[in-house]
This record gives structure tokens, sequence and C-alpha cells, in this order.
């Protein structure tokens, strides 16, 4: 067998920006998208959908298109009822109710089945599948079918929805509450309200984001009829969980159900989900016998992928004169859209803990309504929840430093919790792990030098220079790592939050890494190979990491939430100490002194005092794969694998300033400087790191300053495809200046903290603080999302006395 040398801690692979395993086959074209897999004999399904945001479906007529060259088959949603022993699944149902109290009501879930029947609830909704020899037969055919629709008046605004009178969208429930859930002590909370030397009372809106991943949603299935077997490739973060849920859908034995996700080009949320395509995919080849295929164009993702944040929030403070925080009240109004899907009507609870912020307030009164209205179905969109309430606490503080005349971060500093090491409660009834709030604001402040900033600013002010600067900041914690199964449970979500792993070490030497996670671009390939090597002592290019398949990992919960490294990486490294436990017992063995006397020093074994007296793991491999000679009651073979669920959260957080330039006469912002520094505990690949903040942070700015889904009165979607639907490119982007500080996790062995939501939630108050400190003088004190040009004019005209 090959001697394989283990790295010294010097070379340690953890902690360094060692390069991307996966990237030489994705820069060279080898990457395999579900548009790369065909299958012989494969046919290419269509959907037609709804043109019209509410209407009661009066006739499907479907003889047109099966006249048409190269269709195969066509359905309505009533031919397809029978296929469907459940609808689709909301794994996250809310009752109304308070939270922790005991549930009161059942929760209002409304019917949602992968095709319409009897109504259309928003334009896109979709009422029938084509099925023909080619993509384009498909397509024509899909736009050949003939729909008698009787239309609806529709419901768009979550609060017109829950006006009287509304137009309902979903008729059997009476109203279009979807469910009203609460938290906190609303008794201290009015009290300390009452007697407040100040307080701020703001109203925060969240437009609708549309999530672009670069490859859009795509399904193939190859069925085994003869078995009655099928293998499902999507675009999807989430194959364990779309094998589960689509088998109890399609009532298909799990056991014959195998899903690939193979490689897939992006998420950021949009891909944590069940949909009805997929549903529809296996179904077809389930009814048809054959392969079937669908591939989402653009402009149908922006209807049928779901939307992120549309959310209302009036957001309260209470605080002394000098601007300490005592008690935080908001409520926010969540547009559900017109179904539920995977994870609808959590998406709010997951915000609902940080309404305080990294702040000491000692009062906490939460509340979130969710809404139904006509439009397409709101889910997870990167930080799902948690950039809402970083906005709307980061906000209302800036808000507060103005009242009180104190400078942003002379308020922040006021308030923050103190430093911790040790996990601590917070006023939300939660527990963060460990935190340090003034070093990566004290290093942020520094990176920007926002003394020569705040110089400079006050320089343009004076001279009344039409582009004004504006310094934004933002102190954000979130709440990741997703998640201790029993929080899952009382908060009512259908699954556990564990996660799985499993090493086999080959006796040549190489060694395999299993993981229940589905990266979709944060890079587990590499950082898991970092660990296991580490761990293991053995070379980082000698370990290969699979996943994505659930014949090949079985057991995962997959990747969203920024759960993966401290959850599926923590399983990881819990396994590899099992390898280690069993690995030392046949090293104590071979070297013939007692298990006790052995020590894994610099990646081996060794007897303690005898350095050359060693064992490396490889070497072990290859004694328990030979079985020549094994301690009595061990196994041959060195494989382990470890289920871990988190005994708690993790909580990232960071400072971002961002400066801007305002042209006051234009409204046009420019970024000048953009610097942030965040602390997700220890790093496994500091670069790796850095692509998610830079990642974050662009998608950050872009709902700041840019991204916005705007409908019409009759609920058309008018930024209906990129022309119109602001994504900013490179070229719009400032250069990021990044940092990190490390306060380690509490939560977990190796101190890691999640990153790939982190600057998401972040950037957006940072950006659009910025731009109304440059206002401020001009007296504008408030200016919704995305901050466009537009927007800035009439703030600035309004400020003045009205728009002309
Ligand atoms: N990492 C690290 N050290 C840390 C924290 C993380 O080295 N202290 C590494 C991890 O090992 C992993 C990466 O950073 O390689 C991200 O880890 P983590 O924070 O655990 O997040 P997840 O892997 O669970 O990714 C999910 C997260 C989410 S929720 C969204 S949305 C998002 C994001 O990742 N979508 C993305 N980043 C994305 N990046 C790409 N390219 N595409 C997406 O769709």
């Amino acid at each position: 067998m090959t001697e394989v040398q283990a790295p010294p801690e010097a070379e340690r692979y953890v902690g360094r920006g060692v390069r991307r395993k996966e990237d030489p086959e994705l820069v060279t074209g080898q990457a395999r998208y579900i548009d790369d897999i065909t299958v012989p004999g494969m046919l290419w399904l269509a959907f037609a959908r709804s043109p019209y945001a509410h209407a009661r479906i009066n006739r499907v007529d479907l003889s047109h298109a099966r006249e048409l060259p190269g269709v195969v088959a066509a359905f309505s949603g009533e031919d397809l009822q029978s296929e469907w022993a459940a609808g689709l699944p909301c794994a996250w149902p809310i009752a109304p109710r308070s939270f922790p109290d005991p549930t009161t009501e059942d929760p209002r879930m409304p019917d949602h089945f992968p095709l319409a029947t009897g109504k259309v609830r928003y334009v896109g909704d979709a009422v029938a599948v084509v099925a023909a020899d080619s993509r384009a037969a498909a397509k024509d055919a899909a736009e050949a079918v003939q729909v008698d629709y009787e239309p609806l008046d529709a419901v768009l605004g979550a609060e017109e929805a829950l006006a009287d009178g509304a137009p309902l969208v979903h008729e059997d429930f009476d109203s279009n509450e979807a469910y009203t859930w609460s938290l906190g002590g609303r008794d201290d909370v009015d009290r300390i309200f009452s007697e407040a030397a100040v307080i701020v009372k703001e109203r925060y809106l969240h437009p609708r984001l549309i999530p672009n991943a670069i490859e859009p949603r795509g399904v193939v299935v190859q069925p085994v009829p003869a078995q009655g077997e099928f293998t499902l490739w999507s675009a999807t973060q989430i194959p364990h969980i779309l094998k589960i849920t689509l088998s109890l859908t399609l009532g298909i034995p799990e056991t014959k159900l195998r899903v690939i996700a193979p490689d897939v080009g992006g998420g950021f949320g949009s891909k944590l989900n069940v949909y009805a395509e997929e549903a529809i995919c296996l179904a077809l080849a389930r009814k048809l016998g054959t392969p079937i295929k669908w591939v989402e164009e653009r402009a149908e993702g922006y209807l049928a992928t779901i939307h992120g944040r549309g959310q209302i929030q009036d957001m309260e403070l209470a605080a002394t004169e000098e601007g300490e925080v005592r008690a935080v009240r908001a409520r926010i109004l969540v547009d559900m859209g017109a179904y539920y899907q995977l994870v609808t009507p959590g998406i709010p609870l997951l915000g609902a803990f940080l309404y305080m912020g990294v702040y000491d307030a000692k009062a906490y009164w939460f509340e979130c309504t969710g809404v139904f209205t006509n439009k397409t179905p709101t889910d997870a969109y990167r930080g799902a929840g948690r950039p809402e309430a970083t906005y709307a606490i980061e906000r209302a503080m800036d808000t507060l430093a103005r009242r009180v005349g104190k400078d942003p971060a002379e308020i922040r500093r006021l308030n923050f919790l103190p430093p911790f090491s040790e996990p601590r409660d917070v006023v939300s009834g939660i527990q963060f792990d460990s935190g340090n709030y003034e070093a990566s604001l004290a290093r942020a402040l520094e990176l920007a030098d926002y003394e020569g900033l705040r110089r400079e600013q006050a320089e343009r002010r004076e001279r009344g220079d039409p582009k004004q600067l504006g310094i934004g900041l933002s102190t954000y914690i979130e709440i990741c790592g997703l998640a201790p199964s029993q929080v899952l449970a009382a908060l009512k979500y259908g699954a556990g939050g564990w996660d799985a792993a499993e090493i086999r070490c080959h006796p040549t030497g190489k060694v395999t890494v299993i993981t229940g996670t589905s990266p979709h671009g944060q890079g587990h390939v590499t950082t898991w190979a970092q660990i296991a090597a580490d761990e293991l002592g053995v070379p980082f290019e000698d370990v290969e990491v699979l996943h994505g398949d659930t014949a090949v990992a079985p057991l995962g919960m997959d990747t969203y939430g920024s759960r993966s490294l401290a959850v599926g990486g923590i399983a990881l490294w819990n396994a590899a100490q099992r390898i280690k436990e069993k690995a030392k017992r046949i090293a104590a063995h071979e070297l013939e002194v007692a298990a006790e006397d052995i020590e894994w020093t610099n990646g081996r074994f060794q007897v303690r005092g005898v350095p050359d007296k060693t064992k490396t793991i490889p070497e072990i491999a290859f004694s328990a794969w030979t079985a020549h000679n094994l301690p009595p009651d061990v196994e041959p073979s060195l494989a382990a694998s470890y289920v871990y669920d988190p005994p708690n959260f993790t909580f990232p957080n960071g400072a971002h300033v961002c400066v801007v330039e305002v042209d006051t006469e234009t409204g046009e912002t420019e970024i000048v400087k953009y610097v942030a520094v965040d602390d997700c505990g220890n790093q496994i690949n500091p670069t790796i790191v850095e692509g998610q903040v830079h990642g974050g942070a662009a998608q950050g700015i872009a709902e700041a300053l840019y991204e916005e889904a705007i409908y019409d009165e009759d609920g058309q979607l008018l930024t209906n495809a990129m022309h119109s639907y602001r994504i900013p490119s490179a070229a719009e982007l400032p250069r990021f200046e990044t940092d990190t500080t490390v306060t380690p996790s509490t939560t977990n062995p190796m101190g890691v903290k999640g990153i790939g939501e982190a600057a998401t939630i972040g950037a957006p108050p940072a950006v659009v603080n910025a731009v109304i400190d440059a206002l401020s003088p001009l007296g504008v004190t408030s200016i919704d999302k995305p901050v466009t040009p537009e927007r800035i004019w009439r703030a600035i005209q309004d400020a003045k006395g009205g728009v002309t």
C-alpha cells in the first residue's frame, strides 16, 4: 500500500483559502446541469398558465393542443387529479397562536394541487400540461390550450386583502388572513412604551424580490415501469426533502424513488421547495411510462418560482432621552401569495426572534400576520425573514440616533449587548451562542476611515455640494445553522433539523465523504475535504466528497438556512472522531500497547513519548480491510457515520459600512466604498467565506438599490423579464473591502457559524441608511427600498415642500 505522509500541524487545511475542488469542471464546461441530461425516448413538458390573477376555470379545451405535431398527451388539472395522493406539501403550517403557548386552532391550509382546478389564483398558475417529442412542440401545444376563464376581482396588497369585503383568494376561509402569530410579553412592552421619553415609530416596506439563480429550474424523470421505480433529477437544493415529499404527494413508495441534484447553478432559497412541475414530471413519467423533461424558461420562472420578502413592517422602539433602547414592538404583515409553498408561513418566524438585533432591549413583542393574495407564492429567499428583521432594527436605530442627536456608531455602541463568549439569553427568548459586536464595528469603522468620512461629509454639506456623501451602518445578527429538531417542533415545522455524514476510509488510503447537505455553489466539496483531511491526517487531494443523490447519500436534510457547515460539517467532524476511535484501537493492537498509551498527534497515532512508533489512518484502513490482525471485538473495514442534531443555532454577526455619493439634482446614487466585517466564528476556508460575503453583499445591495417585483392593478407582473427587473451587473457594484472578526460559536465543537446569508442580511440597511444619511440635511428622514433615483428625487422634493 502507498506510504502516506500526514500533514504536520503547520500544514493543516482548515483555516486556509484552499482552491475549490469544484471549479475546474465548472469553468471548463464539464459540469452536468439538468439541461445536459438527456434520456432516450424522453418527452418534453410545457405548461399552459393563467393569464389572470384570479378567475374561475369554466372549461379547459385541449383538443387543438392534442392535434399539433409531436404532441403525445395533454392534461388539465381535472385529468390529473387522481394522480395525487396528497397536495403539494407545506412543511411549516402555522396555527393562529402565541409562541410558546400551545396551539389553539388548526392552521388554515389551502388546498394546493400541482395543476389548478376550479379557479386560478395568480398569473402563472398552471392549468394544463402538454407532453411532446420536442421542447418547441410542447411549447407550441401549451400555447394552443384554450381555457374559458371567468375573471374575478383580484386582491393584491396585503392590507387590502384584510379589508372587509376583499375578494377571497380561498373561498373555504372566511377571510384572507392565513394566521397571526406573536412572541413576547405585550403588557410589559406597552407599559415601557407608555413611559418612554423617546418613541421611534416607522413603517418599512419590503417589496417582493424575484430570485435569479443562473440556472433556471428543471426536472428529468426516468421511470423503470416494470419495477415501478423512478429516478428524478432536479435543479434543487433539497433532494432528500424532495424525495420524501414527492413520495407522499404521488403515493410512490420512498424506496422506489431516487432523487438526484446534479450540478445546480445556484438557488438562493428558490430551490428550497417542492414545486408543481417536479410533481407533474414524476406523475407523467408514471402515467405515460416514458422519460420526461422540463426546463423552466426565465420569464416562466418569474411567475412560477417563488418570490422572496413581501412584508410591511410597523416597527417601534421605546428609548430613553440618551438613546438607550428599552423595548421593541414589531408588527408585520406578510404577503404569502396565493398558496403555501414548502415553508411559506414560517419565513417571518425566522426573523421573529431578531427584531431587537444586537441591542440590549429589556422587553420585546413581535406579531406577524400572514395574508393570502392573488400573486405568486412567497417563500425562502436568501436570508428569509432575517434580512427583514435586520432592516427594521437597523433603520430604526439610525432614526433613534437622529432623534437623540447621536452619531449612528455611538448609538449602536451604547446599546450593544456586551461581549460574551458563553451562551446568553436574550430578550426574544432564545440564547445567542457568543458575540462581540463592538469588535466587528470597530474594525469596520477603522477600515472605512469613519472619522475621515465624517469630515469629508461635513465639508460637502458646508459647501452645499450637489453630490452629498452618506455613510450608512448596519450591525447585524442572524440566526442560522437550522436547526435543533426540538426547537423546530416547538415552531411546528414538519421535520427535524439534523444532518448526516459518512466517511469510508479505503484500503488504498483514499477517503470518501458522503454528506447529507446539497451544495449548489457553496463549495462543500472543498471545505468538507479540508475538514476530513485534517481530522484524519490524509492529503486533501485524497478526499472525495459525494452529495446530492439519495441513492448514494440516503440520509440528509440538505442545504439552506446557512446550516450546512454548522450541522452537516459537524456531522462530518463527529464521524471523523468515530473513525479515529476505532482506528485507535487497531493502532494500539498493532503497536502492542494499551489504547490509553496512544495519542493523536500531527495527523497520526503515536505511542506516547515514542515518536517513531506511529500509525496513520491509511495504514489502519488497509489493516482494517485485510482484517488479518484485528483486535477480537473489532469489525473489519474502516467506516463511520454520524447524524448530528445541533443543540442550538449559531449566530453570526457583522458590521457593514456603506458610503454613497448621492446626486441631489438627479437622485443618482453611487456606492463609493463598501466595507464588510463579518464574524462567522472559526473559518474552514477564508476564501470561500469571502466569496460568500461578496455574493451576499451584491444581493443585499441589489435589494436596497435596484430590485423590486412590480404588479399592475390587475395582478400582471410588470417586471416580468430581466430587462424590466433590475439585477445589477458587476459594473454597478462597488469593490468590497472585507475583513472578519472571530468569535467562536459555543454551539459546536469546531466553533463555526454560518456565512451563506450573512452579507445579504447586513447589506440592505447599510445602503439605505447611507442614502438617508446623505439626504438628512435636506430634511429626508425615510425612503423606501429600492432607493431608486426617482424615489430619491421625489423624497428631496417632498422634503422641500412637495413635488411639482
Ligand atoms: N464556511 C467556512 N467557514 C465558516 C462558515 C462557512 O468555511 N465559518 C464555508 C462552508 O464550509 C461552506 C460555505 O462557507 O463551504 C457556506 O457555508 P454555510 O454558511 O454553512 O451555508 P450553506 O452551505 O448551508 O449554504 C446555504 C446558504 C444559503 S441559505 C443561501 S440562500 C445561499 C448561500 O448559501 N445560496 C447560494 N450561498 C450561495 N452561494 C451560491 N454560490 N449559490 C447560492 O445559491
